[in-house]
């Protein structure tokens, strides 16, 4: 280990090593490869207090927390020790000091291994950083990996995801949050860059834009609900399908389709699922709720009629059972899963159509809907298919896409604490009266925080559908909207292209394992005017890449397109103001498949994981990310439960890989998950399967 070489090292001699790096190119081994990057690694240089040069004590909370440093090192003669008593709030550690001589120097698109010795007595322990933004200061970036309790000197390893634009220099350190002794030493920080491979793309446009083909078998089933199952199939659900006739003859149809064989099985519907809400349980099940009791009546005495009963349809045997029922009737629920597993299910309307204020919380663990009284009430109208996105505190953000005509009173957009019971209003969404089938996702990773919202119209004012689009960053202290850029203009059924001020409504976006996200289907009015365009936005410029290749098929209300686990996009539904459904299946390949040979997970030494832990895997290439990907459960451009969970990684010398579970279940709630590995030049694997709880 260097163990002083950088302790004089100031920005200037960083400086020249990055522009050494910057002229050899990235594809060059970096200049600095091999030296350790931090500055007084080893903590033998002390200050005027007799703490460790370049480090700081930081944290929050109560109880009581003392700093020493203790001679009982892992090498040298100096090591950080930390013990907590007494804590039931806030965390506390020793972090690089944040100035520019002491913080590490980074280079955006780099990744870095770091490494600490440690012996710790509490298991609730995380290795934490932070980064300097050039524009905004420092700001937390991530966690990365969490300390097994070790009572002798062991080393902890983890390579940093792919450090964000803007970055010139990160902090780390160990976080202790609970009762215990934390020591540390001998820390290291090495630049891990991999040369990118060169491109070996000769499909030509679909190396850049993608390529569709549509499926030679159609949809059986008018499937305007898609829950991707953790045997790799996908459950179409259609209930009536949005046909009077059908549901007059009580004719309801789902199908769970195969896309290794390109087959359906038709699997016997019990009641109306059309418009219900849907949800992957954390045992992989997938619980329904809700969905058509009645269609607005001829004579205008009702409208839609939401049903209060709930099924569970279980992938091994491709069967529904009913579960009790709900305390009211609920048509377009929203369905979330929080972090303990249990699902919350928000508005819709009730079984005498008027809106649902009844909030439902189904117990995974007893397997049954709660009892209004033990559940609680904001008695909050949050709309219909509401977009309720888990926070990784607990809370949800309502984002203000919805279903039909206006947005909610005031902002239009809100967080619910369930524990408190408030609902709080967020600023910023633009238009929030023209966001009626937009689209909102919680941008990859989950560990920023933050959410994506676009497009949107308004089926009663029948506006052109509009462009815009809004970012909020969750983990602000008070969060706000602010515009994002605009959506690319399409072309219309005419040929005709859009004009600047046309947009998309019925808007879809699809995670993908490479951390792009795809958008597609559109469409300019109320069950009227597709919209041909597709692009791609890259979260870590917040900036669309237009002409991606667009689907053949034109797609508006009751499409969905959504992840296979293969990493190709499939895209269902159609069902334009004439009352037709499309039955066609189209597949998008991103341009990642078109970018030479994939690389493999070859072995997963559990597939069950728990949070904290860290998983061993195999792979037969380099790689440079790891993530988990949430199998989608989609209707009506709303999947509020889609995330992107980044698996900071640990590679051993033998090329085999360790990845850092989440502790924070807010962050990855319980269940199946699809593990991605991705390459230097963004190409990912298949998906494996694994079951967090
Ligand atoms: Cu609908």
């Amino acid at each position: 280990m260097i163990r002083t070489s950088h302790r004089k090292a100031g920005p200037a001699l960083l400086a020249v090593l990055a522009l050494l790096a910057l002229m050899l190119g990235v594809a060059a081994r970096p200049a600095y490869a091999g030296a350790d990057l931090v500055v007084n690694p080893g903590l033998e240089a002390l200050d005027a207090n007799g703490f460790p040069v370049c480090w700081e004590q930081a944290g929050w909370g109560n109880g009581s927390v003392n700093y020493a440093v203790t001679h009982t090192a892992h090498g040298g003669g100096n090591a950080m020790q930390i013990t907590v008593s007494n804590v039931t709030t806030g965390d506390r550690k020793a972090m690089m000091l944040e100035n520019p001589s002491c913080a590490p120097s980074v280079t955006p698109g780099h990744q870095y291994d770091l490494g600490v010795w440690y012996t710790s007595t509490s298991a609730d322990t995380v290795l934490t950083a932070f980064r300097h933004d050039v524009a905004n200061g420092w700001q937390y970036w991530t966690d990365l990996a969490t300390l097994p309790v070790a009572g002798a000197y062991t080393q902890a390893g983890v390579r940093t995801p792919v450090i964000p634009p803007n970055t010139d220099q990160i902090t780390w350190g160990v976080t202790i949050y609970g009762t215990g002794t934390l020591t540390t030493d001998d820390y290291s920080m090495q630049d891990a860059t991999v040369p990118a491979t060169g491109d070996v793309c000769t499909a030509g446009p679909a190396c850049t834009q993608g390529s569709w083909a549509v499926m030679p078998f159609p949809n059986p089933v008018r499937s305007m609900h898609a829950i991707v199952l953790h045997n790799g199939k996908v459950l179409l659900m259609a209930g009536s399908g949005n046909d009077p006739m059908a549901f007059q003859a009580g004719t309801f149809n789902s199908a769970v389709y195969d896309p290794g064989t390109g087959t359906f099985a038709q699997v016997p519907t019990p009641a109306d699922m059309f418009c219900s809400g849907h949800v992957q349980l954390p045992d992989g099940r997938v619980l329904i709720m809700g969905g058509t009791k009645a269609y607005p009546a001829a004579d205008g005495s009702h409208g839609y009629e939401g049903l209060n009963t709930s099924y569970v349809f279980d992938p091994a045997t491709n069967a529904y059972t009913q579960a009790d029922d709900m305390n009211d009737g609920h048509w377009y629920p929203s369905a979330t899963e929080m972090g303990d597993g249990d699902i919350i299910t928000f508005g819709g309307l009730r079984g005498d159509s008027s809106g649902s204020v009844t909030q439902e919380v189904f117990s995974s663990s007893a397997n049954a809907w709660q009892p209004l009284n033990a559940v609680h009430q904001s008695w909050n109208f949050f709309g219909l298919y509401p977009s309720m996105i888990l926070m990784q505190d607990g809370r949800l953000f309502y984002t203000g896409s919805h279903v039909f005509g206006n947005g909610t009173a005031g902002s239009g957009a809100s967080i619910y604490d369930y524990d408190a019971n408030t609902v709080t209003d967020v600023p910023g969404l633009q238009s929030k009266d023209t966001r009626d089938q937009s689209m909102s996702v919680l941008l990859p990773p989950a560990q920023d925080q933050r959410v994506l919202t676009m497009g949107g119209g308004n089926i009663v004012t029948n506006v052109d559908a509009g462009r815009q689009t809004d970012i909020i960053d969750l983990k602000a202290a008070s969060p706000s909207y602010t515009p994002g850029p605009l959506i690319p203009t399409g072309t219309l059924a005419n040929g005709q292209p859009e004009s600047a001020s046309q947009g998309k409504m019925y808007v879809s976006t699809v995670l993908l394992p490479n951390g792009q996200v795809f958008e597609t289907n559109g469409a300019l009015h109320n069950r009227a005017d597709p919209v041909t365009e597709a692009s791609m936005f890259d979260p870590a410029t917040d900036t669309f890449t237009p002409g991606m290749a667009t689907d053949p098929i034109s797609r508006t209300y009751h499409s969905a397109s959504f992840l296979l686990p293969d990493g190709r996009v499939m895209t269902v539904g159609d069902n334009p103001g004439n009352g037709s459904f499309d039955m066609h299946v189209s597949i998008y390949t991103p341009p990642y498949l078109y970018h030479g040979a994939r690389p493999q997970i070859t072995g997963v030494a559990n597939t069950m994981w728990s949070y904290g832990s860290s998983q061993h895997i195999t792979v037969d290439a380099p790689i440079v990310r790891a993530e988990l990907i949430r199998p989608a459960a989609v209707t009506h451009s709303s999947d509020p439960n889609q995330r992107f969970v980044d698996l900071p990684m640990t590679v051993h010398s033998d090329g085999s890989i360790d990845l850092n579970v989440t502790s924070n279940p807010n962050l990855a709630p319980p269940g199946y998950y699809m593990l991605y590995v991705v390459d230097a030049a963004g190409v990912p694997s298949v998906a494996s399967w694994v079951h967090l709880m």
